[in-house]
């Protein structure tokens, strides 16, 4: 059954969302959103080299935009699956924070206990059905759910985040297939940052209009031309209470172009690698989405989100430096799924 509180918990003391809101995204709760996922992450790559962090970090620094949009027009009761590059789809989803920094501290009190680290984020109280380090395998798992609600007649909406590289997995083509075939209420959300590690999208597929595949598997596709929160949290919100009113409405799909700035894995950049150029990224930072939504906002509202977030943010990671690590006599607890 859907969760059924009727306030949407922040966690770490952020106010609480209203998770029936579908109406124009709310400047407030978009910069408040944007702001935390990049303080988090800068904080994440700021004390890495402190060995602190017991994960690999894949960092969406840049890339934020994109999950708050989407998540902005979700509910509750609706779910996301993500990546290794999960950060922003948890916290914009309303995943809890302090459960995510003690997850990538390796501490019990984390969301997967501890066992999981920073590619493995999972709240499901909260709708964050996981996120795997693992390319591409969370697609299928979102299109078990969505035919799980489909099938109980709930209006409940699935997306599925992934990368462009998600998009050359053959699971990715026959997910696409059933999701079709079977009208199941889920939305396919590709996060294009033209890059798959260190390899440009031009040089991995002969055909490169991602749309069109999915298009040729069954599934109704549009491109956005930039992460402009407002276009995608329009496009998205629409898109979900289609499938709401219709649990049989079918899928569809989202490409939205992104741009990491940092590298691939770890907190650093990577020009040095030469695959992109420092301009290359300057460029994107132009159009810096949180920059942006700090604009749309009085001086003295940014003020009070900015104190809000920040000590939010601060006493997530002292509380994970404080947590206990998990006892060694836990290792195979939560292996499998007692059902
Ligand atoms: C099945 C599988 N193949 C290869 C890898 C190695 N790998 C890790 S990340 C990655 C690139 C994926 O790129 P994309 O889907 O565009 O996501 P991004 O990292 O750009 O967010 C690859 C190939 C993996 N983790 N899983
Ligand atoms: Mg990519």
């Amino acid at each position: 059954m859907p969760p059924t509180s009727s306030r949407e918990s922040r966690g770490a003391g952020l106010p609480a969302r209203d998770p029936a809101r579908t109406g124009p995204p709310d400047p407030e709760t978009c910069y408040r959103l944007l702001l935390l996922i990049r303080t988090v992450e800068e904080e994440i790559a700021r004390v890495y080299p402190s060995d602190v962090i017991k994960s690999p970090v894949h960092l969406s620094i840049g890339q934020e935009a994109v999950a708050v949009a989407v998540c902005m027009a979700l509910r509750l009761e609706d779910v996301v699956f993500g990546t290794y590059r999960g950060h922003a789809a948890y916290l914009a989803k309303g995943g809890d924070l302090d459960r995510m920094i003690a997850e990538l501290y390796g501490k019990n009190t984390g969301c997967a206990g501890g066992k999981g680290g920073s590619m493995h984020l999972v709240d499901v109280e909260h709708g964050v059905m996981g996120t795997s380090a693992v390319v591409a395998t969370t697609i299928p798992e979102a299109l078990g759910m969505a035919m799980a609600f489909q099938y109980r007649r709930e209006p409940r909406v699935v997306v599925s985040f992934f990368g462009d590289g998600a998009t050359e997995e053959g699971v990715f083509f026959e997910t696409l297939n059933v999701a079709a075939l079977r009208k199941a209420p889920l939305i396919f959300l590709c996060e294009n940052n033209s890059y798959a590690i260190h390899t440009h999208l031009h040089q991995r597929q002969a055909q490169s209009d991602i749309c069109r595949k999915a298009e040729a598997m069954g599934v109704p596709a549009f491109r956005f031309e930039s992460d402009d929160v407002e276009t995608v949290y329009a496009r998205i919100a629409g898109a979900a209470a289609r499938l709401r009113a219709d649990p049989f409405a079918g899928p569809c799909f989202f490409e939205a172009p992104t741009c990491r700035w940092r590298e691939h894995v770890g907190p650093g950049e990577d020009f040095h690698l030469g695959y992109r150029t420092a301009d290359d990224v300057r460029r994107c930072q132009a159009n810096d989405a949180l920059k942006k939504a700090a604009g749309r906002l009085t001086e003295i509202r940014r003020a009070v989100i900015e104190r809000e977030v920040l000590g939010a943010v601060a006493r997530a990671f002292e509380r994970a430096a404080a947590a206990p690590f998990p006892e060694a006599g836990t290792l195979l607890d939560d292996v499998y799924k007692e059902v």
